[in-house]
């Protein structure tokens, strides 16, 4: 992080609170209707606090004092930009529904260097529609049934064989879902060549979240270097590909081959990028997810010992060589509910950023004028006790009764996260597996912050313990 410059632009901008009190009245005669707020300081606008406010436990604050304030949309300034900040349901509705008509994505430049040109993420138009279809077909119940069940529970228990003692939970998560999207993407198998490419992985994703001057940071820099790297490494093994589609014809059935051999003739470099972005989706937030409902199980005795009857239920009644079937996976009811409940404490994917194409009124008679980048905020509508009782209380049970209507932990619209259903059985299989042959206690101590990316601090370390019923079986394979 650039503290350096941060402090000095901070200082420079306090020196001047008459030319900050003079935006801002300039800011409301241009705008009129816009939805009221605060922009704080001169180009960093409100971004330190909301920084400041998300690298807590408790990052609340920054929005319910706004929202008392202003109301449930105001406007703010947050990395670089005047924004619109929306914490209303219906709102956050008429956002992700109509994508590409009033409303169109919008990252920073920062973030599109480090995702490619060509990433679905900030795809536009026809070609978003047609990549997008293609990823949900991977979504289907009936891919993930056919091809890729088998396949996490496999990796999974493999992966869990080698644990003992001590266990930082989130690096093990990310290794499992790295593995997981290298085999669904390319049907690879892990090894030392998937090991080194998520080496360089890690150097990219740690740039994503260096703004606000990304042009200075050496951290940005060096992410930058090892996209490349990350990218040339697939364009080979992409045109190895089609190289052997030229001569054998198609044998796989994973995502490349989708994107080699559909109808679509993507280039070489959109269907890396493509790539590149689809580990991204994959990676950081699956596991973020699998270490968080641990965590929140840990902390929360009854869920756990009611999770544990629905799995071992399942357990005595296989082989113990057996892998999981999509029947044990629809057996599993409790675990959708703590599921769900994970997603929605934890708010991985916070909201979303998109930029208005035209004028739009919303409700209370105001205007988010055209051009103007908005900030659709999930965590707000999951974090109200309006929505939801004891809001930020985990409480699974909540969702034997209710499906709640304001729920959006994939977003929504035609942007629906393609990789929701993959990450719900990701997570399953893995409960199932966790839960039936280990018992385990945390660590340390250890912290869930929001910024630059929702995590615990100290990665969830955790001893772990075999159970007495496995000890001689269960060894992967
Ligand atoms: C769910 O509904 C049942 C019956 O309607 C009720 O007894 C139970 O307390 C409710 N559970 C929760 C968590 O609200
Ligand atoms: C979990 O949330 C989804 C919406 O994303 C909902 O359709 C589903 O019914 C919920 N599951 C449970 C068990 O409540
Ligand atoms: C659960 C779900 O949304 N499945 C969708 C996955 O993709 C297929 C094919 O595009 C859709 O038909 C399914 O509805």
């Amino acid at each position: 992080m650039d503290f350096k410059l941060i402090s000095l632009l901070l200082s420079l901008a306090l020196s001047t609170p008459l030319i900050t009190l003079l935006f801002r009245l300039v800011m409301r005669w241009w705008w009129g209707r816009l939805p009221p707020g605060s922009l704080g300081l001169p180009l960093i606008g409100e971004t330190l606090q909301l920084i400041a406010a998300y690298k807590t436990e408790n990052p609340e604050p920054f929005i319910d004092d706004r929202v008392k304030r202003h109301g449930p949309v105001f406007t703010t300034h947050v990395f670089g930009e005047p924004t619109v900040f929306s914490t209303d349901p219906e709102v956050n509705r008429l956002i992700l529904h109509n994508e590409g008509k009033l409303f169109e994505v919008s990252y920073p430049g920062s973030i599109s260097n480090l995702l490619g040109r060509r990433s679905l993420l900030l795809m536009k138009g026809g070609l978003h529609k047609r990549m997008h279809s293609l990823t949900m077909s991977f979504n289907s119940s009936a891919t993930i049934r056919l091809h890729f069940l088998p396949h996490i529970d496999r990796l999974i228990r493999l992966n869990l064989g080698s644990w003992s003692g001590r266990v930082l939970l989130m690096e093990e998560a990310k290794k499992i879902t790295f593995e997981l999207t290298m085999k669904q993407l390319m049907s690879f198998d892990p090894g030392e060549w998937t090991e080194s490419l998520r080496k360089e992985y890690v150097l990219v994703l740690e740039g994503f979240f260096t703004i606000p001057i990304p042009f200075f940071s050496a951290t940005y820099r060096r992410a930058i270097g090892a996209r490349t790297k990350v990218a040339e490494a697939l364009t080979l093994i992409v045109r190895q590909r089609r190289r052997e589609q030229e001569e054998k014809g198609a044998e796989k059935s994973d995502m490349l081959a989708a994107l080699l051999y559909g109808d679509d003739r993507f280039s070489d470099e959109e269907i890396v990028d493509f790539l590149v972005a689809l580990l991204v989706a994959g990676y950081e937030t699956t596991s973020t997810l699998m270490t968080l409902a641990v965590k929140f199980l840990t902390e929360t005795p009854l869920a756990l010992a009611q999770l544990k009857e629905e799995h071992e239920d399942i357990r005595v009644k296989k082989d113990p060589s057996e892998g999981l079937e999509w029947t044990d996976y629809k057996s599993m009811p409790f675990t959708q509910c703590v599921v769900n409940e994970t997603l929605r404490v934890a708010n991985i994917i916070s909201g979303v950023f998109r930029r208005t194409v035209a004028d739009i009124p919303i409700k209370g008679g105001y205007v988010i004028p055209k051009g103007w980048k908005v900030f659709a905020s999930f965590r707000a509508v999951h974090m109200n006790p309006e929505n939801f009782k004891d809001a930020r209380k985990f409480d699974p049970w909540r969702w034997q009764n209710s499906s709640g209507n304001t729920y959006t932990p994939f977003g929504g619209g035609p942007r629906l996260c393609p990789g929701y259903e993959l990450a719900r059985v990701i997570l399953s299989v893995f409960l199932h597996r966790l839960v039936t042959r280990f018992s385990w206690v945390p660590a340390e101590e250890d912290k869930l912050v929001f910024f630059p990316t929702t995590r615990t601090q100290k990665r969830y370390p955790i001893f772990v313990k075999q159970l007495g019923h496995d000890s001689l079986e269960m060894n992967g394979n």
